[in-house]
C-alpha cells in the first residue's frame, strides 16, 4: 500500500501512528505528495488532500478517519471500538482532535497571506475553536488511555503535536497540567516518537 503523505501533516501522522501501533508500518510505502506530477493528487483524492492510501488493487481510500479504520481492521481492531458508547466516545474524540488540527491549519494558511490580506475575524474564530477543543481535552484528561490507545487518543496526541510544531509560542500546556502530563507520557510511545514532525 502506498500512503501519499506530507511530513508535517497531523492527519498523515494519525495514519502512521495507527499502523505502527499495529506493527503494520512495513506494509506502508510512503509516497511524498510533492513527488507527484502536478494535479495527480486530485486524481487520487478529488479533495486534493493528504493522506490518501493507494491499495494494492489500485483503489484509493481517503480521508484519514477512513484510512485509520481500514488499517485498524487489517491489524485486528481495537483502535476503533465496536458499536456502543466506547466507539462513539472514541469517534467523538477523533473529531475533536481532527477539528483542532483543521482550525490550527486554517490559521497557518491565513498567516501565510500578506499581512494586509489576512482575515483577522477568521483567525480569531479558529483560535477560539482551538482553545475550546483544548479545554474539553483537558477536562477529559484523567480518562485518556496511555497504553491501549483508541483513535480518540491517537488523534488528540497528533493534534497536540501539531500545536507544538506550529504554535509553540502559544503555550497550550499553561493551565492544563493534566492534559500536559498525559501528553508527556503518550508522546514517548515509539509510534509517536517515530512520526514526530
Ligand atoms: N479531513 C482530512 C483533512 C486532510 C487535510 O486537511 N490535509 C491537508 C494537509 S495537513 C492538505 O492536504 N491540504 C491541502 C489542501 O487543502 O489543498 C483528513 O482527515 O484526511
Amino acid at each position: 500500500m502506498q500512503l501519499v503523505f506530507s511530513p508535517t501533516s497531523p492527519f498523515v501522522r494519525k495514519v502512521r501512528v495507527c499502523a505502527i501501533e499495529h506493527g503494520l508500518e512495513a506494509k506502508l510505502t510512503l509516497a511524498p505528495v510533492g513527488d507527484l506530477a502536478p494535479g495527480t493528487i486530485r486524481n487520487l483524492n478529488p479533495l486534493a488532500k493528504v493522506p490518501a492510501l493507494i491499495l494494492d488493487d489500485g483503489s484509493v481510500l481517503y480521508d484519514s478517519p477512513v484510512i485509520c479504520e481500514y488499517i485498524d481492521a487489517l491489524g485486528g481492531g481495537g483502535q476503533f471500538p465496536k458499536a456502543g458508547p466506547q466507539r462513539w466516545n472514541a469517534l467523538r474524540r477523533q473529531a475533536l482532535g481532527d477539528g483542532l488540527c483543521d482550525a490550527a491549519l486554517r490559521q497557518v494558511m491565513e498567516n501565510r497571506r500578506p499581512e494586509g490580506d489576512r482575515h483577522l475575524d477568521e483567525n480569531e474564530h479558529q483560535a477560539k475553536a482551538v482553545t475550546a477543543a483544548l479545554d474539553v481535552m483537558a477536562a477529559e484528561a484523567s480518562s485518556l488511555a496511555t497504553e491501549t490507545l483508541t483513535i480518540g487518543e491517537i488523534a488528540m496526541a497528533c493534534a497536540l503535536g501539531y500545536l507544538d510544531l506550529r504554535f509553540a509560542h502559544q503555550d497550550w500546556r499553561a493551565g492544563r497540567p493534566s492534559l500536559a502530563a498525559w501528553y508527556q507520557i503518550v508522546a514517548q510511545r515509539p509510534s509517536l516518537l517515530a512520526t514526530r514532525p
